[in-house]
Order: C-alpha cells, then structure tokens, then sequence
C-alpha cells in the first residue's frame, strides 16, 4: 500500500503541507483544484504549480480526488460531448503530469450526504453523523442550506455552488430518470474516457455511494458488490477501478467489507481505497466513529488483512476524522483525528504483514 493525506490546496485548508509531512510515513498527497467546477478543463499551468508547490514541500502528488463530472453526462444530454471531451482533456493534462489515479463519483445531484456535520459525541469531540429519519423530513434544498451553514466556511467535497444553486432545476431534470437510463449514461461515459486514461496511464476510481443506499429517490449504481460488478463490466480495463470506501460502503451494513475488497481486488480494480471506521446507531443511521475497531461497527484488523492478503499496492488514505482537541477544520478534514487514524493503518499493515511472514 502507499500512504497519503486528503488536501484542499493553499488557503482553502486549515491543514498545511508542513503538517502533513511530520505524519509517519506519509509520502503522498490526494489532491484537487477545488476550484474548478464540474466540467471544466483543468489546465496543464494549473497542475503544474499546484504540483510543484506540493513537491517543494517534500511530498509528492500522484493521486486526484476528484474530478467531477458534469450532470449533462450523468443524464445523457447531447450537450454531454463537451463535457466528455474536457474530461478527457483533464485526465490527459493529468496523466502527463504524472498523476496516476483520478478519484470521481456519478451520483446524481447530490455527493455524500449528512443530516449532521459536527455531532457531539460522549467523549466532546463532534463527527459527521447520517439519519435517515431526519433526512425524510428534509428536500434537497433543506439539506444544501443546513450542510452550507455547517461547513464552517470551508468548501466541501462534491457540494460546489454552482451546482447547487441550480438544484431545483436539476431535481426535475432528473424526473423520471430510471436506474436503466443513468446506467446507459455511465457506460456511454466509461466507453469514451477510459481509452485516454489508458493512454496516458491514469487510473479512474469512482467512489461509492454515500449513504450506501438511494436518497432523495434519485437513482443511484455504486453501493453493493452487484451494482459495482456490473460498472467493472460496462468497460473491461484496469483504468476503470474504485476508489473503495469502507466507511461509505460500511454504512449499509448488509454489505460485507473484507469480502468485497476481496473481491474486487483479485481483478486488478482498487487502485485507491479510503480506510474508516462507521457506527451503526440504528436503522439507516450512523456516525463517524474514530478509526480504531473498538469504536464503530468495522472490524478495521479484517479489513487491512484483506487489502494486504489481496495484495494491494495501490493508496490509501485515512477517511473523515471527528474533529477532536477543539481543532477549527472543515467538518472530516481535520489534521488530528486523521493523523491517528493513518497510524493506525500503518500500525495495523505491519501486524498483518509480520503475522503473515513469520509464519
Ligand atoms: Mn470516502
């Protein structure tokens, strides 16, 4: 496995480089041009300088979470070319710079869901936190303005304004849309791209659904070891992979971790996996819980055993963090809680691996 840490750009991170680097073995930055709206080419300059500030600081940059993808795409639109062709502008701008895995998700609408970003837990550190009896009684619009007041000002992943502004036009949009005709839409996608990303090299990794299940009754194809065998065969390639989610998969607890990382593994498809714990409070509800076991529902020690009996050598990253020692972060992003929950991977990789060998 290669390590790495999620990070925001200068300015729009309250984590710095410098930081970064004290973490033990912690080689490698996940990256993003935040700014960037879905669909929009990301230019040679712009990596550039933003790589190179990373290398300047001693780390390096090979990971890109995320490009977006436009909801022309996603629907099908015959405006959907342009995009596709950016994309693949992208990926190409990317790979020449040496950028070997681009994380991106096809969820429509609306990316990872919480119906509360800052919940207080017994010990006063606070963690993102997902119900779904609160959820119900929410509509899209409800859920953007409690996630923006509760973004403490930072931007957050998948949640950029432009998008959402147009949210209501965009809901309807979606009206009527079956799971069948978003699917149609996603190998239209993959058929296109994904002969660029072999050519230069880069790796596309969707990420799974968050929650692992459907919201707001918009159709969504990432969140069970069926739905995502069907995207791994919409386009045969090792370039069309998954950014494999423990704690967004986790969160439906009918799927089973340490079997689907197994499985998806043996094909050559994880070249990017984000490692958490998830609590389960109750029905359709959970938070996120420290790392460690001993505090969610995941067995973490059967989950590392799996990437590394598998063996994984692509990168992972530890997920969303509470935020803990009254750090000022944007909600999951903070420097403490993710330290600790990349040295436990770190702590628990090298069990698994002195297990394996001393035997
Ligand atoms: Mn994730």
């Amino acid at each position: 496995m290669k390590t790495a840490f999620r990070w925001y750009g200068e300015g729009n991170d309250s984590v710095t480089l410098d930081q970064i680097r004290q973490i033990p073995s912690c080689p490698s930055i996940v990256g993003v041009l935040d700014s960037k709206a879905a669909g929009e080419v990301w230019t040679p300059e712009e990596i550039r300088a933003y790589r190179e500030n990373i290398e300047g600081h001693g780390l390096r940059l090979e990971v890109i979470e995320s490009v977006n993808v436009h909801e022309d795409i996603k629907l099908g639109l015959p405006t959907r070319d342009e995009y596709i062709n950016n994309f693949k502008q992208t990926i190409e701008n990317l790979g020449k710079q040496g950028i070997r895995v681009v994380c991106y998700n096809f969820m429509p609408v609306i990316d990872f869901a919480r119906t509360d970003w800052a919940k207080e837990m017994p010990d006063g550190s606070t963690a993102l936190y997902f119900d779904q009896k609160v959820l119900d009684k929410m509509t899209p619009s409800d859920l953007v303005s409690s996630t923006m007041e509760e973004a403490e000002g930072f931007t957050l992943p998948g949640w950029e304004e432009g998008r959402l502004q147009m949210l209501k036009d965009t809901m309807k949009q979606y009206e009527g849309v079956t799971k069948e005709d978003l699917r149609r839409n996603y190998q239209y996608f993959l058929e296109a791209v994904i002969p660029t990303c072999e050519q230069f090299d880069v790796k596309l990794a969707v990420h799974p659904d968050d929650p692992g299940w459907e919201i707001f009754g918009l159709p969504r194809l990432a969140h069970t070891a069926e739905e995502y065998q069907k995207i791994m065969d919409m386009v045969d390639s090792p370039c069309n992979g998954i950014t494999f989610c423990t704690g967004s998969l986790g969160s439906n607890p009918e799927n089973d971790i340490p079997a689907m990382i197994r499985h998806f593994c043996k094909q050559g498809r994880v070249p990017f996996a984000h490692v958490r714990n998830v609590k389960y409070l109750g029905d359709k509800e959970f938070i996120e819980s420290g790392h460690l076991s001993s505090d969610g529902s995941l067995d973490m020690y059967e989950i590392i055993r799996a990437f590394y009996e598998s063996g994984f050598d692509g990168y992972i990253r530890p997920d969303h963090g509470r935020a803990i020692w009254g750090e000022k972060c944007r909600p999951g992003y903070g420097l403490y809680d993710r330290a600790l929950g990349l040295t436990y991977i770190n702590g628990l990789w090298e069990a698994v691996e002195k297990n394996a060998t001393h035997k």
